[in-house]
């Protein structure tokens, strides 16, 4: 039932880098993302039922249809980001209306790069343009991140729909999770460029483990409220206060404690060093995350320690980490770029040898947020 003479609107919607600031959002901390040139494309079309909604993946080649008066999760689907977003939009206008979308994706998916947040913040921008629905970014984005924990089943923080909508192009955003408050930071790495290396590995973990992450830090932050006053979340605990609990708090909940602390004031001090063209700085900084999120905050692997272990012994690299969740995904590499192209080959050559798997090496630079094309 689509019809010809209504106009289509056309959109592309960014995954996210984070060049530091892993699993601090959800502690209303600080993060350091951007948007990636890599998106995913929507056409968007009114059909003109009043609330039947066809979304139709190209890359999958699989479609889902969904009734604007029946938005159920369904279990373990795709279907459900899309889901959220409607029923995240329909609780908030009145305008939502029958569509057709089309969507692909140059984002490889499950590389950690948030094709969900793409595929989220793609929509809900695109549907709020198509029916004039009205709603500012900072809905979208907030909307965006309910459909995950409702729908799709994660309690993620707010970085990665941020980055998505938000992002411009050559910038890191400093954002502060809590505030929301945020500064572009030109990503100035002098002759130092990102290199992203995607370890091709998921873990099925993944999902339980980060809600089981976010279980802790919020039982820290219990232990923390009986001694001290102000904490209403690791954001506002000082090392030398998680330090007081040592030998007391489950060591478990120790080191995740100190990991949290230490990675914020990392995320500051990261923003210093681009603002102050430091990429030696920057580099020291990237490698300190991957060593905390490895032994502190347990949500790297075998394969992503590899990687990251490889490419600091080598020429050109300044530093290296797991980025995004972990379980998985890819490692973000500070690489001279005249060792680009060696780095790449030898961590392929080295991760065939030590893994039986092909790593996938490719450059990132940070992109604009989600938008309207053409
Ligand atoms: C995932 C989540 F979606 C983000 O909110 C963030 O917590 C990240 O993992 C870890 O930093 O991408």
């Amino acid at each position: 039932m689509e019809t010809d003479n209504a106009a289509a609107v056309h959109v592309a919607a960014p995954g996210r880098i984070n060049l530091i600031g892993e699993h601090t959002d959800y502690n209303d901390g600080f993060v350091l993302p951007a948007a990636t040139g890599l998106h995913m494309q929507f056409r968007l079309q009114a059909n003109g039922s009043p609330g039947q909604c066809r979304c139709f993946s190209e890359t999958l080649q699989e479609g889902v249809s969904v009734d604007l008066g029946d938005l159920q999760a369904r279990k373990g689907s795709w279907a459900n980001y899309a889901i959220g977003v409607l029923h995240g939009l329909s609780g908030r206008t009145g305008g939502l209306k029958g569509f057709d979308a089309r969507f692909s994706s140059t984002l490889p998916a499950g590389a950690g790069l948030s094709s969900s947040a793409a595929l989220e913040c793609g929509l809900a921008f695109g549907l709020n343009a198509l029916f004039g629905l009205g709603l500012e970014p900072a809905e979208l984005i907030a909307l965006c991140q309910e459909a995950e924990h409702e729908f799709a089943g994660t309690r993620c923080g707010i970085m990665d729909q941020f980055a998505a909508t938000m992002g411009k192009k050559n910038h890191f955003i400093l954002l502060d999770c809590r505030s929301l408050e945020h500064r572009y930071i030109p990503s100035r790495l002098g002759a130092y460029r990102l290199l992203l290396v995607n370890s091709r590995v998921t873990h099925s973990l993944a999902g339980s483990a980060y809600n089981q992450r976010r279980r802790e830090c919020e039982e820290g932050v219990r232990w923390l409220q009986g001694r001290f006053s102000g904490i209403r979340s690791l954001r506002d605990a000082g090392m030398e206060q998680v330090e007081s609990f040592k030998g007391e708090m489950p060591e478990r909940l120790w080191n995740r404690c100190r990991y949290v602390v230490e990675e914020n004031l990392r995320v500051l001090e990261a923003a210093d060093a681009l603002l102050a063209s430091d990429p030696e700085k920057l580099g020291g900084l990237l490698s300190a995350s991957h060593e905390g999120l490895r032994h502190l905050y347990e949500v790297s692997c075998p394969e992503l320690d590899f990687l990251a272990d490889t490419a600091l012994s080598l020429p050109g690299v300044l530093g290296a980490r797991m980025m995004g969740g972990g379980f998985g995904g890819c490692t973000l590499n500070l690489v001279h770029e005249d060792a680009l192209e060696a780095v790449g080959e030898e961590l392929k050559k080295a991760y065939k040898k030590g893994f039986g798997r092909d790593a996938d090496p490719f450059e990132v630079t940070p992109g604009d947020g989600v938008r309207l094309l053409p």
